[in-house]
């Protein structure tokens, strides 16, 4: 019933319906208003090269202390062993950065401050390497144990000591993707340095103490050798680009990176040729230094009862293949 009176009244008033002429001319409108364009920080023509030559610098480094330790017994290798895996664990991270992988791009929003208008936000996405992280976890628990050996510190505070290194290298790959104005970056970044204080007053109090029974000459060298690679540890979280930026530092470093375009730009080549620089110097010179000075000082030499060449536990077993006399 009720539909009849509307068909009824719909035939006899016809509603005006809107044709492309009858339309009046209006632009589209937006429904966004436009913001800046994203900014991208990317490697660039000098980053990519450095991570070329850092792959190259660290293979040679790999084939030299291989070389070094075929002129060694096999019991008397374990340092050549750990020192290579370093090197060749670098290798492997460097030619992954250099080819283009083990690489993603963050995204930042910083925010601008207006006194009249309203805040502006600009986009950021930089590039974070990864890959780096990979190889921290791999190589630093070795650096590390290349010490520990060397000082002669127990299993237990070896142990400890790798696993607070572990936890730094983590919590500082979190950090490095945690937000920006949020506890995240700054708290995973604490942590990781909380860690990292943790790794040397283990390193420092009972390395050093161990060291010390070991003798005057091994404990000069590793008093030498612990506080270079201090120093250069302590150089990783201060670099420049990686220290994560409180909220309220924002605007200077926006207005600092906003001077020059170009500055953005460089700031991951210069991330890219800092790391390098540590690297070389924290992997490939730590291990020629200490596989130079191991070969002149018999007190490092390495005493595991056997176990490096044999095993734990083996007195009594049957030794495979020496039963021939070989
Ligand atoms: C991060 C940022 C978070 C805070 C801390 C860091 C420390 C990193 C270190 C890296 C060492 C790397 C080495 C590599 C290879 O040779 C993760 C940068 C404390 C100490 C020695």
């Amino acid at each position: 019933m009720i539909e009849e009176v509307l068909k009824k009244t719909s035939e006899m008033f016809p509603l005006p319906t809107a044709t492309a002429s009858s339309l009046p001319s209006v632009a589209p409108i937006p429904t966004v208003a436009p913001g800046p364009e994203p900014t991208y920080e990317v490697a660039g023509d000098a980053g990519m090269k450095t991570l070329w030559v850092v792959f190259v610098l660290m293979l040679i480094a790999s084939a030299g202390f291989t070389v070094m330790s075929w002129k060694v017994p096999l019991n008397k290798r374990l340092y050549h062993v750990i020192t290579t895996i370093i090197t060749l664990t670098a290798a492997l991270s460097y030619f992954a950065m250099a080819s283009g992988a083990g690489v993603s791009l963050k995204k930042e929003v910083e925010r601008e401050q207006h006194d009249h208008v309203p805040d502006t936000y600009n986009v950021v996405y930089r590039q974070v390497y990864w890959a780096r992280y990979v190889d921290w976890t791999i190589t630093t628990p070795l650096l590390l144990l290349d010490l520990g050996l060397l000082a002669g510190m127990s299993g237990g505070h070896m142990i400890m000591m790798v696993v607070a290194d572990i936890i730094m290298v983590l919590t500082g790959l979190f950090a490095a993707f945690g937000t920006e104005d949020t506890a995240q970056k700054w708290g995973w970044y604490t942590i990781s340095c909380i860690a990292f204080l943790f790794v040397f007053w283990h390193l420092g109090l009972n390395g050093g103490a161990n060291a010390r029974a070991k003798g005057d000459k091994l404990r000069g060298f590793f008093i030498s050798i612990a506080a270079y690679t201090a120093v250069l540890w302590t150089a990783y979280p201060m670099q420049v680009s990686s220290i994560p930026t409180p909220p309220d530092l924002m605007l200077i470093r926006s207005s600092v990176w906003g001077i020059a375009d170009g500055a953005r730009k460089a700031s991951v080549d210069t991330e890219i040729i800092a790391y390098a620089v540590l690297d070389v110097l924290a992997k490939a010179v730590f291990g020629a230094w200490l596989l130079v000075a191991h070969a002149n000082m018999r007190e490092s030499d390495v005493e595991l009862n056997g176990f490096w060449a044999n095993g734990l536990s083996r007195e009594g077993a049957i030794r495979i293949g020496e039963d021939d006399g070989a």
